[in-house]
């Protein structure tokens, strides 16, 4: 039975992995810093495999160390890793942004993905196994207006996921990146940082993708034999042709 870490497995992408990967029967160890959220997931899915949760901020270095070398010693050979928690905040103008945002984009998206990675690498490295996802986005393909700093953390996870491929290659270590469009998740309240209005209208006058159609994928590359590796993906709502192009009737 495979053992699976996903990240930010709380909300939207992440936690609908979990399901998907639960009814696989995979074990998983769920990671975020909701702790209630971790708690009902543990409830949800311990009936179905092993559940192991972790609570910790990706930001700190330190907390995902000690988050991971906490792991039980029956799930410590981590054979998936689901690097998803990220988010964007705010939508502005580069000369208006605000370095919080600025910040929290670059030190989520892109050094926590790092810290957890660094945290769960050299075990898959001394096993010579292990299969890695990277969740990037449209956002690290182009670049649109106001998406200045959030597509610079993305472009990054894609440029993270090629070195990532070319230095595990050796370890017989799959990398691969899913870089979704439009998904109505929690994603848009927190860029607009709880807007209700402003975050319902980006998923209104078309069909966005749905957390579990991502999910569908991620545990369809995970389960293709070990000599297939599903590198690179973009996957985007059938109304979406480009990061700015969007078939809206509203
Ligand atoms: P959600 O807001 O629904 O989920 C984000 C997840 O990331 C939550 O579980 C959250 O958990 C976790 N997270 C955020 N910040 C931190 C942090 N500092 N430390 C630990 N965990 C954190 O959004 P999505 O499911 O849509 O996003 C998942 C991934 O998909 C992100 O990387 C996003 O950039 C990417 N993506 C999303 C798209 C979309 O349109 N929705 C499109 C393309 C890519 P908690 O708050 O409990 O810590
Ligand atoms: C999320 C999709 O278009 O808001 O990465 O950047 S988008």
């Amino acid at each position: 039975m495979k053992t699976a870490l996903i990240t930010g497995a709380t909300s939207g992408i992440g936690r609908a992995t979990a399901t998907y990967f639960a009814k696989n029967h995979f074990r998983l160890i769920l990671c975020g810093r909701r702790e209630e959220r971790l708690a009902e997931l543990q409830d949800e899915f311990s009936g179905l495999t092993q559940v192991h949760t972790l609570n910790f901020d990706v930001r700190d270095k330190e907390a995902v160390a000690e988050a991971i070398q906490s792991i039980p010693d029956d799930m410590k050979n981590i054979d998936i890793l689901v690097n998803n928690a990220g988010n964007a905040h705010g939508l502005d103008p580069i000369e208006n942004g605000d370095v919080d945002d600025w910040d929290a984009m670059l030190d989520i998206n892109v050094k926590g993905l790092l810290y957890v990675s660094n945290e769960v690498i050299p075990g898959m490295v001394e096993r010579r196994s292990g299969h890695i996802i990277n969740i990037g986005s449209i956002a690290g393909k182009e670049v649109y207006p106001n998406g200045n700093v959030y597509c610079a953390s993305k472009h990054a996870v894609d440029a993270i996921n090629q070195g990532m491929r070319m230095d595990l290659n050796q370890y017989g270590i799959r990398v691969g990146a899913i870089n979704p469009g439009l998904v109505a998740t929690e994603f848009s309240e927190v860029r607009f940082k709880g807007d209700t209005e402003r975050a319902e209208n980006v998923y209104k006058g078309y069909s966005p993708l749905k957390a579990e159609d991502i999910a569908d994928i991620i545990t369809f590359v995970v389960t293709r034999p070990y000599h297939v590796n599903i590198a690179d993906l973009l996957v985007l709502p059938t109304a979406q042709a480009s990061a700015t192009i969007l078939n809206k009737k509203v």
